[in-house]
């Protein structure tokens, strides 16, 4: 056996002092250049944890019968408001199968041409938005774009945030929420014990989400009508398996997720993909030519016209490689285990899936760095490591919303290119904010309305 490589620690808090608290991407990223064997182990403060990011050994610990995802760490403080929703349900927990069996469908490529009309409503609103302005705040609005999407189309809850000057206050509860859930990732326990003004604020932004939600159920039951967007379908469906429904709290806990896990991750990844086209002028041509041959003018994106689109689906798919807004996944092993037939890792031993790592990985990608969009192309996706792309993470626990989120950021992505053009005149240095997931921190575009035959 073989013993896996650890940077050295002080005593008592390990690695922990190292890890700075303005976010952990680059200090992970730094690392793992330092340590090309594809593993690291670090003690954060008593908590150890494997770091892996070589493709062979990510497709081992995707062995879902070797290791699974547990819901510890800043997923444990999530699930304070998300509950039993899917995103943080544990493994043993009936429900959540009960459901991913009920959901899934609601989720499948087929289903995204019902919430198109809501998709569109909310991307006009965008586009209407921007009209008026010479410089925009991409990531802000990036956000009021997918806020705005999945409330609607999910539970016909319509925040038009491009209105508002104030967030609604179940969105500023929110905010809040997921800021006190970093700092309690970065902060000892006995510190968060001890804030106990935080703690309140943060029990009451919690109180002010969930009776968001449970209204929107009450008044969704009482005027008893039949709507086929996410609410509909959980307050009717039965689980196929069981023939149990779910229950009006777990629904409030799924909304809760979706409106969680279904935002900051879509609107990183549109952001991030404005930010590389920039850079790549000669990949923004590209978009262009394919935006004015498949919505030619003023033309209305129609379901079928996104799914048309051949390069702007490729842009995003090379932008999640390179920039995934989601830093990695933690795993847990199920009994003790060797990996790469010589590191020998405990029984419940917590691994993380470092993405950007694995995504640049030479093994798994030539000329990792490049901004390759050709990469996509179904001939040459033949060719990669099948465990060398995690963006959506893994397995069973994978992204429910993946089909979701790639339409809505089609639409998105084709309608700003179709009105504006795009420009940084100051050269855009990125630089990354870092909640759950990351984003780029003060990211402002110049645009200008197209005019015709530019
Ligand atoms: Mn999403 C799980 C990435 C958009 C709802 N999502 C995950 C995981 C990753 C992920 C990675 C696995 C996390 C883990 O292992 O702990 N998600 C993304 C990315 C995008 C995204 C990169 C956008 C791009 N996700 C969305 C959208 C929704 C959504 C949009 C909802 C509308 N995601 C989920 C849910 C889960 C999840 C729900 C949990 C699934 C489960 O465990 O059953």
């Amino acid at each position: 056996t073989a013993a896996i490589p650890a940077p050295r620690g002080l005593p008592i808090v390990g690695n922990g002092l190292q890890v700075p608290v303005e976010g952990t991407h680059q200090f992970f990223a730094d690392l793992a250049a330092q340590h090309p064997g594809g593993l690291f182990k670090l003690n954060l403060a008593g908590r150890h944890v494997v770091f892996v990011y070589d493709p062979d050994l990510v497709a081992e610990v995707c062995d879902e019968s070797r290791f699974y995802k547990p819901v510890d760490g800043p997923l444990g403080d999530v699930r304070d408001f998300a509950g039993d929703g899917l995103f943080t349900a544990r493994e043993d927990e009936e429900v959540w199968g009960q459901a991913h069996r009920i959901l899934l469908p609601a989720f499948s490529q087929r289903s995204m041409k019902a919430y198109f009309p809501q998709m569109l409503e909310v991307a006009q609103d965008l586009i209407g938005a921007w009209e008026s302005r010479t410089v925009v705040d991409v990531t802000d609005d990036m956000t009021r774009l997918t806020l705005d999407t999945i409330a609607l189309a999910g539970f016909g809850q319509s925040f038009k945030s491009y209105e508002q000057v104030e967030l609604h206050p179940f969105l500023q509860a929110m905010g809040n929420a997921l800021t006190e859930v970093m700092h309690r990732a970065r902060q000892l326990p006995l510190v968060t014990r001890l804030k106990r003004e935080a703690d309140g604020k943060y029990r009451s932004d919690i109180a002010v989400m969930q009776e968001t939600v449970d209204e929107v159920i009450r008044a969704r039951r009482a005027s008893g009508e039949k709507s086929n967007d996410l609410l509909g379908l959980m307050l009717d469906a039965a689980d196929p398996v069981s023939g149990g429904q779910l229950s009006d709290e777990n629904i409030r806990n799924q909304v809760l997720t979706f409106l969680i896990a279904g935002h900051e991750t879509t609107s990183g990844t549109l952001s991030f993909a404005l930010h590389l086209l920039l850079r790549n002028p000669h990949v923004l041509a590209q978009a262009y030519a394919e935006v004015d041959r498949v919505l030619p003018g003023d033309t209305v994106p129609t379901y079928e016209a996104v799914m048309r689109l051949d390069v702007i689906p490729r842009i995003l798919d090379e932008t999640l490689r390179l920039l995934s807004p989601i830093p990695f996944i933690g795993l847990a092993s199920r009994e003790a285990t060797l990996l790469g037939g010589k590191y020998e890792i405990p029984a419940h031993q917590k691994i993380g899936v470092l993405m950007r790592p694995l995504h640049i990985n030479p093994v798994a990608w030539p000329d990792p760095e490049a901004f390759d969009i050709d990469r996509w192309l179904p001939e040459r996706k033949a060719e990669h490591h099948p465990h060398g792309y995690k963006p959506f993470g893994n397995g069973e626990r994978a992204c429910i919303g993946r089909q979701f989120a790639l339409t809505e950021a089609r639409l998105a992505l084709a309608m700003v290119l179709q009105r504006f053009a795009v420009a940084d005149p100051d050269g855009h240095q990125l630089t990354i904010k870092q909640t759950l997931t990351i984003k780029p921190d003060d990211f402002r575009l110049r645009i200008r309305v197209r005019q015709d035959h530019e």
